[in-house]
């Protein structure tokens, strides 16, 4: 997989929803995060209002979500990249191009907590991502125990990482709901 195919896919992705000729504005929007993140239940819950049984994605999922910003509409695309190990190879692939990045965590996961903050340091040294705005998902919320959005911050020393671009982190439950929409508006926001 190389950027020019996903470039090719996502003009494909335009032409086949009737966007081409919209003159809308577009942005892309990454979803990254390690698996069982609960990236794929998000972008569901966005899209369709629903919970959908997600099973680990091999490659990755992209959906096309419509957005208001300054009175004008724009056409959000959402790469939901896989989050197993072999497929975080092909992350930079999709950096190129990205408005906006979407980092969710497993807030109930203290184990792979390390694992997740190395994974987003490194995404965000990536050059091409430089000063694009991160919204961070403190997700399952609902779980007993889940470490809390401070706790979070914290152990992720995300003012130090974030320094040089906007961010915001807020706690959320892709599987129920809670704070999902508010994610959204936070990116749409931030997108420049
Ligand atoms: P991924 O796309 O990041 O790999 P998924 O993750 O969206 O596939 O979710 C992985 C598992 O976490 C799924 O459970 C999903 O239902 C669950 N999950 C996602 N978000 C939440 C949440 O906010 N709260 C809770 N409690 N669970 C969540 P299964 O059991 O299907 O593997
Ligand atoms: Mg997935």
């Amino acid at each position: 997989m190389c950027l020019s195919h996903l470039s090719l896919l996502s003009l494909y992705l335009h032409v086949a929803m009737g966007l081409s000729s919209s003159k809308q504005p577009e942005a892309q929007v990454l979803l990254l995060g390690l698996d069982n993140a609960g990236k794929s239940t998000f972008l569901y819950k966005l899209k369709h209002n629903a919970c959908v049984t997600t099973v680990p994605t091999i490659g990755f999922n992209v959906e096309m979500l419509d957005a208001r910003k300054n009175r004008k509409n724009i056409a959000l695309t959402v790469w939901d990249v896989g989050g197993q190990g072999r497929m975080r190879e092909y992350w930079p692939s999709f950096h190129q191009d990205a408005a906006a990045i979407v980092f969710v965590v497993d807030s109930s996961g203290r184990e792979r907590l390390e694992e997740a903050r190395g994974e987003l340091e490194s995404t965000l040294r990536s050059e091409p991502l430089r000063g694009r705005p991160l919204v961070l998902l403190a997700n399952k919320q609902d779980v007993n125990g889940a470490l809390t959005v401070t706790e979070i911050m914290d152990m992720f020393n995300l003012r130090k990482i974030c320094s040089g671009r906007d961010w915001f982190i807020l706690p959320c439950s892709a599987s129920t709901g809670f704070g999902v929409e508010e994610a959204f508006r936070r990116v749409v926001q931030m997108i420049k």
